[in-house]
Order: C-alpha cells, then sequence, then structure tokens
C-alpha cells in the first residue's frame, strides 16, 4: 500500500547540475518474447545500493512500441494488469519484477530470442538506468524454468 505524502518542497535539496550518481543497477533482466501481435514481458531485479528510497517512474526500449510499467492484479479471483506510475525500490533493499507482480510490457516488440535490446529506465530523482536485456522466448532464461531463487 502506498500513501500519498504532501510534498515539501522547502525541504527539497537544490536540484544538482546533473543526475546524481546512479545506487540503482539491475541483475537478470530479460524478455519474453511470444510473437509480434503480442506484449512482451519484461523482468529484472532492481537493487537499491544507495542510502534513499527512489522510485521507477518510467521505462522505454527502442525495440518496444511503448514501454510500459505495469502489475498484475487480482480482483476477486480475476487476474488481470494494470498500468503503474512508479514502482518504489526501498533504500538497501530490492523489487523483482516478475510473473503475477510487477513487470515491464513491451508493446507492439521488435525483438526475437537470442537479441539484446536496450532498454532505459528513468527515476524520480531524474537518474536513467542503460541495460541491454537479453531476449527469451516462452521458456524463458535457462535454468530459470522452475522459479528460481
Ligand atoms: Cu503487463
Amino acid at each position: 500500500m502506498l500513501l500519498t505524502l504532501p510534498v515539501l518542497l522547502g525541504a527539497a535539496v537544490p536540484s544538482p547540475q546533473q543526475a546524481p550518481p546512479l545506487e540503482i543497477h539491475a541483475s537478470h533482466a530479460w524478455f519474453r518474447y511470444l510473437l509480434s501481435s503480442v506484449p512482451a514481458g519484461g523482468y529484472m531485479t532492481l537493487i537499491n545500493s544507495g542510502d534513499t528510497t527512489t522510485r521507477l517512474v518510467k521505462a522505454s526500449s527502442p525495440a518496444c512500441g511503448a514501454l510500459m510499467l505495469h502489475q498484475s492484479v487480482n480482483h476477486g479471483g480475476a487476474a488481470t494488469m494494470e498500468m503503474v506510475k512508479s514502482v518504489t525500490i526501498p533504500a538497501h533493499g530490492s523489487v523483482g519484477f516478475a510473473e503475477g507482480g510487477y513487470h515491464l510490457m513491451c508493446m507492439e516488440p521488435r525483438m526475437k530470442p537470442g537479441d539484446k535490446v536496450g532498454v532505459t529506465l528513468g527515476f524520480d530523482d531524474g537518474a536513467t538506468l542503460m541495460l541491454l536485456v537479453p531476449v527469451y522466448g516462452p521458456a524463458g532464461p535457462p535454468g530459470t524454468s522452475s522459479g528460481g531463487p
């Protein structure tokens, strides 16, 4: 559950001249590609090694018509997915993007298994993280089909 708190502008730190050092990194990122007519799900773990909680607020890729932040949700037994405005990554914490939870949704994917596609993640402090994300077919990465750690 997220609560929206009033933003105290007076307490904001001065705008840095460039994006602050990135303390976010991604591990085990991959796309599941099915067909060009079906959105491709993007999965990863985002790790925040910094002292500041941050939020992922956008994603883009030249290999996608649009790259959205999604969350799978269960409304009274019906599984659907919704767009989310942001995903919070706690200080010294991590967030998993996996089936059944948060994921990236690549609309109109232009990729194929074996490709590596560029993805840019944008955070609420203005920082960006560029990834090269491998593409797998329906079975996913080798050795992870059992659910993995
Ligand atoms: Cu989705």
